[in-house]
């Protein structure tokens, strides 16, 4: 789907970047997809919430060691958007609330 994500672009005011936490083998394509992303000039004006799923399966990595992977401290340091990150289940539901709290503030702050 990639190719096509710059038709969206236009106009939008929040982006939640999928990570599948319990595939760490996608995790360089992830972070390449994601530094794309920030790098775009149409998002430049963007929040960002990146959300670590499925967290309710066994992983042999845990979320913070794929965050220093990928080096998350220095792309979040770097980038020129306001990014969050959020540890969810879209199967149990965990830290969705979370998410919707966050897409609130987000755009209280844009009105
Ligand atoms: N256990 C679990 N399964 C999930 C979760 N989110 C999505 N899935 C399942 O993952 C499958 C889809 O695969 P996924 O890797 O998310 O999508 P794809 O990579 O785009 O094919 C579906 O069967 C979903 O029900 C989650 O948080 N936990
Ligand atoms: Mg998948």
């Amino acid at each position: 789907m990639g190719p096509i994500w710059p038709s969206y672009y236009g106009n939008c005011h929040s982006l939640l970047f999928m990570v599948d936490a319990a595939n760490p083998t996608q995790l360089s394509a992830s972070c390449v997809q994601l530094l794309g992303l920030l790098s775009a000039e149409g998002l430049a004006e963007a929040s960002v919430l990146i959300l670590f799923n499925k967290i309710d399966l066994p992983c042999y990595m845990t979320v913070e060691e794929m965050k220093s992977l990928i080096r998350l401290p220095d792309i979040i340091a770097c980038a020129k958007q306001n990014i969050s990150t959020a540890e969810i289940s879209a199967h149990k539901g965990t830290g969705l609330a979370g998410v919707l709290h966050w897409l609130q503030d987000t755009h209280r702050t844009d009105s």
